[in-house]
């Protein structure tokens, strides 16, 4: 049966093998030209709030994108009541390519993926240094999370009015990666925590991750304007652990600058099922090279590896092998406190 009408072109680009870019040519398309661009800022139960323009418009996945699901910082396009106004509700007909893909899995035998959010440059990933304890492996996951999806890591390290930091910025010297230590109302040379952070994250989509507790939420409040704050929870004071007060991810604009902070719910773990342990040595320019000596389908965690050689030679400083090493045999170790 002809589904596609009597047109043989049309007939013939059915028959084609059914890849991707070459889809058969439907209607759908023309159809939704006067489609506005929007982002999305927060998802509840299939309830998607976007940004339009100035205006914040509540929408719904449209049918035609099957089982494809739109996240936080998604650029989608919508159709239907665009007005803003209450009981309103628009149809998303269009998820946009992402630039970046922020994902997790429960656990790293768990395959099934949930992407945390889309578009985020920067991954902020956030440990208290203490109240909750600091867990090195969980910053170790997220640092090859956000590796592996495209992110620039950003070590944000709070309650420095309880701990201090410099055990954990060690561990993450070779790394080099780009660290803020704040504490509450604390005021440094004249600025505020807040403010120092608020440096790293100007023109940028900054996603923040973390456990619970290590005050994701109250940093993000002291970075947007006033009348968008969210509620904060206390750590509970006999497990040491947070209560789980957030319970959604939402993007926010930063105050005083360009750019965008998303608060994301505490997490237990970040399940690495979906990360190829290939890209993670992208990250390490300087190592690189030293892979040409590798046997095929190397892990650079192995005996053959090519890169321990490479570095005796002093191409490369150790610490640095040693750093890539840790971080690609996160998936191996339990995540056990
Ligand atoms: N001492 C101290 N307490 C802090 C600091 N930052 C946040 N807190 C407290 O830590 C608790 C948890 O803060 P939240 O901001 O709710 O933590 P969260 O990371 O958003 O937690 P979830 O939403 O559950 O994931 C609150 O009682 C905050 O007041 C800090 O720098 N120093
Ligand atoms: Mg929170
Ligand atoms: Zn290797």
């Amino acid at each position: 049966m002809r589904r596609y009408g009597k047109n043989t072109d049309e007939d013939d680009i059915r028959s084609r093998p059914n890849r991707k870019g070459n889809r058969p040519r439907t209607n759908i398309r023309p159809k939704h030209e006067d489609a506005a661009e929007g982002m999305v800022l927060t998802v509840d139960r299939g309830r998607l709030t976007c940004l339009v323009e100035d205006r914040v418009v509540m929408a719904m996945k449209a049918r035609e994108l099957g089982r494809k699901a739109a996240v936080v910082g998604d650029r989608v396009s919508l159709v239907g009541d665009m007005s803003g106004s209450k009981d309103t509700l628009a149809r998303i007909v269009r998820i946009e390519e992402r630039a970046s893909v922020l994902r997790r899995t429960a656990d790293d035998d768990d395959p099934y993926e949930r992407v945390v959010v889309a578009n985020a440059d920067q991954l902020a990933i956030v440990t208290a240094l203490a109240d909750p304890e600091p867990r090195p492996r969980l910053v170790d996951r997220c640092l090859v999370a956000a590796y592996d999806g495209g992110l620039e890591p950003l070590l944000v390290l709070t309650k420095s009015d309880l701990a201090p930091p410099e055990k954990l910025l060690e561990l993450y010297g070779a790394l080099d990666i780009p660290y803020v230590v704040t504490s509450q109302d604390e005021l440094y040379d004249g600025h505020t925590a807040a403010d120092r952070v608020r440096e790293y994250l100007s023109g940028r989509t900054t996603a923040f991750v973390g456990h619970s507790g290590v005050g994701k939420t109250t940093l993000v409040n002291a970075l947007v304007p006033e009348e968008r704050r969210r509620s904060t929870g206390l750590v509970n004071a006999v497990t040491g652990r947070g209560r789980h007060t957030t319970t959604s991810a939402l993007a926010l604009p930063l105050d005083r600058a360009e750019g965008w902070v998303i608060d994301t719910p505490g997490v237990r773990s970040f399940g690495l099922h979906h990360v190829d342990p290939s890209r993670v040595i992208n990250a390490f320019p300087d190592l690189v090279p030293g892979t040409e000596q590798c046997p095929r389908a190397c892990s650079h965690d192995e005996p053959d590896c090519g890169l321990d050689a490479w570095v005796a030679e002093g191409h490369a400083d150790p610490a640095r092998l040693f750093s890539l090493r840790r971080l690609l045999s996160t998936r191996e170790r339990r995540e056990g406190d």
